[in-house]
């Protein structure tokens, strides 16, 4: 009996695996090895994405379907490993969304955590439970399950961002609920910036609580983000492996944005070559500002501006940026850690 090695496959075993098997039964020994493996084997491979080829497309899609027909206009970033499953990583779905001038995304709500990550255009709004924000590059914009959304543009431009949910992990558990609103638009009940002044200022309201298991701020701006990265280049204590890398909180508990999503923020300095880093958490990366390249499982991905690579678990990464670089990341970072199964290897960094 081993964990790697299958035992062989006698005349007699084999016909007492096809007697057993038309009783729905299978003999553990026979997949043991495929079911506990030594380390992570995964059908998700390392890819790029250019985002101006995907642009193209994007807007040839904008002259064949509204996004209200279609209920949301989404080119879904397939992982090639994983074609057929709308999936980029296993545990997670990942797609470029756009929002026409004048158009609007009807409200609905789900059970699905999602992520936006502007990437092109500027000044579109979504609303989230009864609040709108106006979105600018770099923004990360969350919905949590449950919270009716939808989105418009009232500007004269596209509007293009990435989408990030948790569609894979909320089928493995059989708990998808979905529902449309009776209207396009949600109601209107409180005041732009609302969320981010209650909850994103460092503060909670005196008596806050809540049983939400999501950020209550659902906006955190590029800008603020971003100039967190400056200053702290400032102090120049950069990890070998990440460069200065922070995490998208939820202010209530300093747990990450969303329990299943995890989100990052990292800026990478000019001409210098991260050190070599693993971890169990498969990961979504969006060059937001500079280019470089990273080699992941030893293939070599070129990147600029809003392109977007995928990294599976524990295949090892290195970035090379060519210029000062900044990346957005997320992965199901967040879920792992809270079932005691996340792991990272720093390859003694
Ligand atoms: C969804 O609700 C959005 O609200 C985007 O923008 C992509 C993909 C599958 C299911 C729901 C959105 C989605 C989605």
């Amino acid at each position: 009996m081993s964990l790697t090695e299958k035992p062989v496959e006698t005349p007699e075993r084999k016909a007492f695996y096809e007697k057993i098997d038309r009783k729905s039964l299978t003999p553990l020994w026979s997949v043991l090895s495929g079911l506990i493996t030594p380390e992570p084997r995964s059908a998700c491979v390392a890819h790029g994405w250019k985002f101006d080829e995907i642009k193209t497309y994007m807007i040839e899609a904008g002259g064949l379907i509204t996004a209200k027909e279609a209920e949301r206009r989404v080119l879904i970033l397939e992982n090639p490993g994983l074609r057929g499953q709308s999936r980029i990583t296993t545990s997670l779905y990942a797609g470029l969304q756009l929002v026409m001038p004048g158009e609007v995304a009807p409200a609905h709500r789900h059970s699905q955590s999602a992520l936006r990550f502007v990437l092109d255009g500027d000044g579109a709004h979504t609303a989230v439970d009864g609040e709108r924000t106006i979105m600018h590059f770099g923004d990360f914009v969350i919905t949590p399950p449950g919270a009716w959304h939808d989105h418009g543009n009232h500007t004269s431009e596209p509007m293009i961002w990435l989408d990030g949910l948790d569609i894979p992990m909320i089928s493995f558990f059989d708990a998808s609920f979905a529902e449309g609103h009776p209207k396009d638009e949600q109601p209107i009940f409180r005041k732009a910036g609302d969320s981010l002044a209650r909850y994103g200022a460092n503060m909670l309201p005196v008596d806050f609580q809540t049983r939400k298991k999501s950020s209550p701020i659902f906006n955190y701006p590029y800008e603020r983000s971003r100039e967190a990265l400056e200053q702290l280049r400032r102090q120049a204590e950069w990890d070998p492996c990440h460069g200065l890398k922070l995490r998208y909180v939820n202010p209530v508990d300093g747990d990450f944005a969303m329990p299943t999503i995890a989100a990052f923020l990292q800026l990478l300095p000019k001409d210098v070559s991260t050190s070599a880093y693993r971890s169990t958490d498969a990961t979504v990366f969006v060059a937001v500002e500079g280019s470089g390249q990273s080699t992941i499982d030893g293939e070599v991905f070129e990147w600029g501006p809003k392109d977007i690579f995928v990294a599976p678990s524990w295949k090892w990464i290195t970035h090379t940026p060519s210029s000062d670089a900044v990346l957005f990341s997320f992965s199901d970072r967040s879920a792992q850690e809270k079932l005691g199964l996340w792991r990272e290897d720093r390859g003694n960094h």
